[in-house]
């Protein structure tokens, strides 16, 4: 089975995700980091979500509390006062560990050297703090799938997508750190991970566990989605973790440089070298479309099966 730690601001689709990742992978462990809502409240929701599928041995490692240099604010209007759409779950008693999520991501590229895989779905604070402190990670670092970054629109500013945006020198730095990439920018989300009222129908009479859990989390995403001109609520952390577990839902993807742009209005954008006027290695696979029927079909297989 293939090993990944999946890095987490841990918030309505994130849940998601980490679903489908824990179906599919042996998930070393789930690191947090500053982004959607309150911190304390992240790991919370990575805690009760592991529990509530019955990984309690799957060890939750808080990591950075706040992004490299800005100041961002969380998006309790997307997700909910508490991230799970005000889905009021039982406490868990589940407990975090106390080694920093930087360090657990360094000490585990070295217990699984060449092995492991990075589902980095949230803001990339940890990912570039544990490269900063061992740049030889990237050698041990098998891939990096990350969710962020907008084509042309921007969902936080006008150019800037949240994950991006929130940590846009962390994300620089990963970028350019020489990790074998693949990112899933929010258009593609947008296109191909679109969740309309139809499909919700659908989840909500799948009436398993998971789909519960998914109605029940997933709420304030759909009413902040319609809200903002969407067709239905938008899975970006679902669709990069999907694209991991099977290539083949990738419909177009090109190979590019690009890097983060961390100056006033463009703070979080990315800088696509479209043409190669930099002349400069590609490091990243941007993928442009997806299959959204493929998609789908491995979500609802994911919710239907528990
Ligand atoms: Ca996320």
């Amino acid at each position: 089975m293939r090993k990944v730690i999946f890095d987490s601001d841990t918030a309505t689709d994130d849940t998601i995700a980490l679903l489908l990742a824990l179906k599919n992978y042996e998930v070393l462990g789930v690191t947090i980091v500053a982004g959607n809502v309150n911190f304390e409240q992240e790991i919370q929701n990575a805690l009760f979500t592991l529990e509530y599928f019955g990984y309690n041995d799957v060890p939750v490692y808080p990591g950075a509390r706040r992004p490299i240099m800005g100041e961002w604010r969380t998006v309790e209007e997307v997700h909910g006062k508490n991230g799970m759409s005000d889905w009021n779950y039982q406490t868990p008693s589940k407990k975090p560990e106390s080694e920093f999520a930087a360090d657990a991501i360094i000490r585990l590229s070295k217990e699984y050297n060449g092995e492991l895989e990075i589902l980095a779905v949230s803001p990339l604070t940890n990912l570039a703090l544990a490269y900063l402190k061992d740049p030889e990670i990237v050698k041990r670092i098998k891939k990096v799938w990350i969710m962020g970054g907008a084509l042309s629109r921007g969902n936080t500013t006008p150019l800037g997508e949240f994950n991006f945006w929130v940590d846009p020198e962390a994300a620089n730095i990963v970028l350019k750190a020489g990790f074998d990439i693949t990112v899933v920018p929010w258009e593609t989300a947008e296109n191909a991970a679109t969740l309309t009222i139809q499909d919700w129908d659908k989840i909500e009479k799948i009436n398993t566990k998971a789909a519960k859990f998914f109605v029940y989390s997933n709420r304030q995403l759909l009413e902040y989605s319609l809200k903002t001109g969407e067709r239905g609520s938008v899975h970006p952390d679902s669709l990069t973790v999907s694209i991991s577990i099977d290539s083949n839902i990738i419909k177009k993807s090109e190979k590019v440089y690009a890097e983060v742009e961390t100056c006033s209005k463009s703070r979080g954008a990315m800088l696509i070298d479209w043409y190669k006027l930099l002349n400069k290695k590609s490091n990243v696979e941007l993928v442009l479309e997806a299959f959204e029927d493929k998609f789908k079909k491995m979500l609802f297989e994911t919710l239907s099966a528990n």
